[in-house]
């Protein structure tokens, strides 16, 4: 079987990246509508071997579409309603819905039973969030998780483009002995702006009243909801620091029960979408170079936090455009048709 496929934000990062996945995962599409904001709509897109316009997004775009995929932003919000009414399935990456209690929110290795319960939207995760999630998994299915404490190293594509094209424009002009400007990290509609190249910033997403930002937020209430356990107890840092592409997190976890370092790198193998990469002796472990533009979660560093009973640390890194966003999207896709949830 076929599907019409719509895809909201068409030429974005993570747009381009679906249309990627599409070709390379043979997803099985008989029509393709990409749709964007009024400002790309009439720009043309070569995807296998044929020409696609880029079309505005209106909320008569969805008529005899059966699965529409939304990159993320506030059209997301805007077109969804119109979406499902015209019977699609809307497999969303903004964080509109994912803390509603009617909307699955969904990583396909992870809690893919949730997918039936959708009601014509099913949530894809924080970027962040995914390349969490699919580490923990592993370990929580042995031993319950006490406590978390994590912080991320997160890459600038997490920004958008313009983010990528000022560390690109920074580093330049830093090179170069010219003035350095910044008018876009850690946010386009923030009131101060800051150098991200030769620098971190350790503010991604707004500040919320209990002075943790909305990203660090996103991890605690979604890796909740995913692992549908409200009983973990969540810290995080989210930081930004001048990479291209792939988000890393150092994360620290304490069990109620002893996983040795052995048994969490077997676990953490064993499971699909993750990949262990640790060998101390000959300096191998996951960086974000080396991850892009790769399918998997990388774990290394496995080893104990000897200041607890039962802690463990790891060095988590994944494509946050691919795990993090598209493939993930794609995967809650292919689950749904292939389980016939949809
Ligand atoms: C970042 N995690 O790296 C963000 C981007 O809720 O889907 C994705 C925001 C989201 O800036």
């Amino acid at each position: 079987k076929k599907y019409n496929v719509a895809i909201l934000g068409a030429t974005g990062a993570v747009g381009q990246e679906f249309l990627k996945l599409i070709e390379e995962r043979h997803f099985p599409f008989a029509e393709l509508k990409l749709l964007a904001s009024k400002r790309s709509a009439g720009k043309k897109i070569n995807f296998m071997n044929k020409e696609y316009t880029v079309e505005e997004a209106t909320n008569d775009s969805f008529k005899n579409i059966q699965i529409a995929l939304f990159a993320g932003g506030a059209a997301s919000k805007t077109f969804a309603p119109a979406a499902v009414r015209a019977g699609a399935v809307v497999i969303d990456n903004s964080s509109a819905f994912r803390m509603d209690p009617e909307v699955p929110l969904i990583v396909p290795e992870v809690n893919p039973e949730a997918i039936r319960k959708h009601k014509g939207i099913i949530a894809n995760p924080n970027c962040s969030t995914i390349i969490m999630v699919m580490a923990l998994k592993p370990l929580y299915d042995r031993a319950k998780i006490k406590r978390i404490v994590v912080s991320t190293y997160q890459a600038v594509s997490g920004g958008g483009k313009e983010a990528m094209a000022e560390l690109q424009q920074q580093s330049e002009d830093i090179v170069a002995g010219k003035p350095v400007t910044a008018k876009f990290l850690p946010g386009a509609a923030f009131p101060k702006h800051y150098q991200i190249a030769f620098n971190l910033i350790p503010q991604i997403d707004v500040f919320k009243d209990n002075l943790y930002t909305k990203e660090e937020m996103k991890m605690i209430n979604e890796t909740h909801k995913i692992l549908d356990d409200q009983t973990i107890g969540i810290t995080a840092t989210t930081v930004r620091v001048p990479v291209y592409r792939s988000h890393a997190e150092s994360v620290n976890i304490e069990f109620t029960d002893d996983i040795s370092v052995e048994e969490a790198k077997k676990l953490l193998d064993a499971f699909p979408g993750v990949t262990v990469q640790d060998n101390p002796a000959e300096m191998d472990y996951p960086m974000p170079l080396m991850t892009s533009g790769k399918d998997d979660v990388y774990v290394g560093r496995i080893r104990r936090d000897y200041s607890i009973k039962h802690g463990l640390n790891l060095w988590v890194v994944g494509d946050q455009i691919r795990k993090g966003a598209a493939l993930n999207a794609l995967q809650i896709a292919e689950y749904m048709i292939n389980n016939d949830m949809n």
